[in-house]
């Protein structure tokens, strides 16, 4: 294996390359390596410049965040950044790929630094709970200034080089290899005199009223500390020497270090690239997709259809008339123009997509010869059946052919065809073209290439696709459904639905169930709870408050009434009071009395029915890994990226007290608080979910 850091002498520049594969990250022997080349240049005689650049496909794309959490090793990341900064030779940094964290860290430390117009800076570090910590927030805002400096600390946003250029932050753009580039901008540099040049000697950058910015960058994150900790990093470089800017940015990334926030960002980061990786489809080739067809096209079949036009495929999208046709194309310009004005899709890919890619059509012939077709009709079983005899009988053979039904039993709906291995469910999130979240559902005789290919479309779509297996509501509805059942419980036992949501954005979820009723539309869970009554038990709890709001034609925002009253804005509603007396009037009918609940109650009870419910479905193996259970919260329900997903929360708390937790619920209601016995397993045992994704792995 070649060493970390390779050493050439070219002419008087000695060129220290990275190979560390994939991303060049910062770990050990890397940090070892860039000292010590840095000390052997310094030592070679008549060497007077170092370059510095990546091999393979990127300049350093940040710290190893495997070495995260272990105990540090020296040579610190702050230490290399200030080794290399202090050498007398002039150092210079060829960037290309990603320049990230203590990548760009590395970069802001050498003397000049050049780029090729395709390569991509910032400091992502918030995002995985944590600041820059290698010098980032004290050497970039004496490039930049303060304002820009929070802006990229704050926000982790990438930057490429024309705009890294604009701010100060490199020096050069040039098209080339990154050794190509640099060896020319070195000689460059040494015919023209240049002098070495160290960013911390600049002046400190002059200050802003960080007490808002602290406040806004809190308010922004709903309660994630690392933006906030940016800010006042940053304050240190504008109010402090360096060196004590440097000791400043230390202890505040040493603490976030500490946190679990830390945590479950990274944990976050991992189950990210983890999740697609299923070992029974190592090796499986997917089946080639170039034209899907979409049937039904409101809001689901239009954003499906918006998604697949943005990823350059052809789209057939039938509908039952033309004027049904017509509204969908409306529909699906409608979510194109957004991008078309904010500039994300040139005019000339806008008239491509919404013409010779997109085709309305209302007789299922014209849907013979896609690849893959999906689904997005009503929600009813015998709708589902006649759509897939009829798809049986026009789609050639080798088709994929999805549902994206939320619900309903896909063995079943694959029985009414002739080819249940080619059928699969494809479960997007409204609005599709936006949400990131698919579950691949994969049915009892699924073939591997048909999972395979649901994954591939996912990739293509840039979904976070999820495996998952069949059962009422999957994963993500299925264990919705509990924890929406424990909210219920709890709002006929006292609390509000005002005071369960703000409990929960205060967790950080991005809005509390009870405002997500309303943006659904209440008639979904009307429908459901009328579904679901026949099968249902008599110890069940199911309050029927919400039928009442419904049977009023209060449907939540679509109709403006709702849990909340919606005037104007269609986010911020104001609690509709109507409801409280419904409750009220329902807990007198049961002859129940409404006791108090602390938001920590609240919290417990509603994490302990999603873990509860997690760990069922894991045990039913609807789900593989509690990975897969976190992903799909994390990117389909609004679950906040800082608390790790529902399985990773649970292995923060500590997993016995979460079964306390449900063992002291079930005193007052053992039907619903049955303990998982897998949740039961791992705490005997003294395991975590954790545990169950290595052992996965
Ligand atoms: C930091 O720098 C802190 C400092 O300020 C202070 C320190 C004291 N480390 O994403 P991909 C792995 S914090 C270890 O699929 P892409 C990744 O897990 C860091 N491993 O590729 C995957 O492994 P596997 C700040 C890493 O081309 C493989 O590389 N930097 C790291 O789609 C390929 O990754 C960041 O936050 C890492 N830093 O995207 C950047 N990065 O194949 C984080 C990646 O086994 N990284 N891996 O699954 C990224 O954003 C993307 O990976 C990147 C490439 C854009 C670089």
């Amino acid at each position: 294996m070649p060493d970390a850091i390779g050493y050439e002498r070219i002419g008087d520049i000695a060129v220290l390359s990275a190979n560390n594969p994939p991303v060049n990250a910062l770990g050990y022997d890397t940090r070892v390596g860039l000292i010590k080349g840095i000390e052997r240049a310094e030592a070679d005689t008549g060497v007077r410049a170092v370059l510095i650049y990546g091999e393979g496909a990127t300049y350093f794309a940040g710290a190893d965040i495997r070495e995260f959490g272990k105990p540090p090793r020296e040579p610190y990341l702050p230490d290399v950044c200030n080794r290399i900064e202090a050498c007398p030779l002039i150092v210079v940094s060829a960037m290309h790929g990603t320049a990230l964290g203590g990548g760009l860290e590395i970069a802001l430390s050498s003397h000049y630094r050049i780029a090729v117009p395709s390569a991509r800076m910032g400091l992502p570090e918030v995002n995985l709970g944590l600041i820059p910590g290698a010098t980032g927030t004290q050497r970039l805002p004496r490039l930049t200034g303060v304002e820009p400096a929070i802006d990229l600390v704050t926000s982790g946003r990438q930057i490429g080089a024309k705009e890294a250029l604009s701010l100060g932050v490199i020096d050069k753009v040039a098209e080339g290899t990154p050794r190509d580039i640099g060896l020319a901008y070195v000689q460059e540099l040494l015919d023209s005199g240049a002098n070495r040049r160290a960013v911390s000697e600049l002046p400190a950058p002059a200050p802003i009223d960080f007490d808002a910015a602290y406040d806004a960058a809190l308010a922004k994150a709903r309660g994630q500390l690392s933006p906030a900790y940016g800010v006042r990093a940053i304050q240190a470089a504008s109010e402090k020497p360096f060196a004590e800017g440097v000791a400043e940015e230390r202890r505040l990334f040493i603490e976030l270090m500490g946190t679990k926030q830390r945590q479950g960002m990274i944990h976050a980061f991992f189950s990210e690239r983890a999740v697609g990786k299923l070992p029974e489809l190592d090796g499986v080739t997917p089946r080639e997709v170039k034209a899907i067809g979409v049937i039904g096209g409101g809001t689901m079949g239009a954003g499906i259809a918006t998604a697949a036009l943005q990823s350059g495929l052809n789209v057939v999208l039938l509908e039952m008339s033309a004027e049904a046709g017509e509204a969908a194309r409306g529909r699906i310009e409608g979510n194109l123009s957004g991008a078309l004005k904010r500039g994300k899709l040139s005019q000339e890919k806008y008239d491509a997509m919404v013409g010779k890619a997109l085709t309305i059509a209302t007789d299922y012939q014209a849907l013979s010869d896609v690849d893959l077709v999906i689904e997005a009709v009503f929600e009813r079983m015998d709708v589902k059946k006649e759509v897939f005899r009829k798809l049986d009988a026009v789609c050639k053979p080798g088709a994929v052919l999805a549902t994206n039904t939320s619900y309903l039993d896909i063995d079943e709906i694959a029985a009414e065809t002739s080819r249940p291995q080619d059928v699969i469910g494809l479960h997007f999130f409204s609005p599709a073209h936006i949400m990131k979240l698919l579950e691949v559902v994969v049915a009892a005789k699924t073939a591997p290439e048909v999972a395979a290919t649901g994954f591939a479309l996912g990739k293509r779509l840039g979904k976070i696709s999820v495996r998952a297996g069949v059962c009422d509501g999957f994963i993500g509805n299925r264990i919705l459904k509990t924890y929406r059942t424990a909210a219920e419980h709890m709002v006929l036992d006292g609390a509000s639905p005002y005071q369960i949501d703000k409990a929960l954005t205060d967790f950080g979820f991005a809005m509390g169930p009870y405002a997500v009723s309303d943006l659904a539309g209440l008639d979904i869970g009307w429908m459901t709870r009328q579904r679901l009554a026949p099968t249902r038990h008599p110890r069940e709890r199911v309050p029927t408050y919400a039928d009442r709001l419904c049977e009023a034609g209060h449907y939540g925002q679509k109709t403006g009434k709702g849990y909340y009253i919606y005037e104007g804005s269609r986010r911020g509603g104001i609690p509709n009071p109507e409801v409280m007396d419904l409750i009220e009037a329902e807990r007198a009918q049961l002859g129940l009395t409404p006791r108090d609940f602390s938001d920590d109650e609240i919290v417990r009870r509603y994490m302990a029915a999603m873990v509860n419910e997690g760990a069922k479905v894991l045990e039913e193996g609807i789900a593989r890994r509690p990975l897969d259970i976190d992903m799909v919260f994390l990117s389909g329900y609004g679950f906040p990226r800082y608390q790790g997903g529902p399985m990773k929360w649970a292995d923060m708390q500590g997993l016995d007290k979460v079964l306390a937790d449900i063992r002291t619920f079930a005193k007052d209601d053992d039907w619903f608080w049955q303990p998982a016995p897998l949740l039961e397993r791992l705490v005997a045992e003294g395991k975590t979910f954790d545990d169950l994704n290595k052992a996965a792995a």
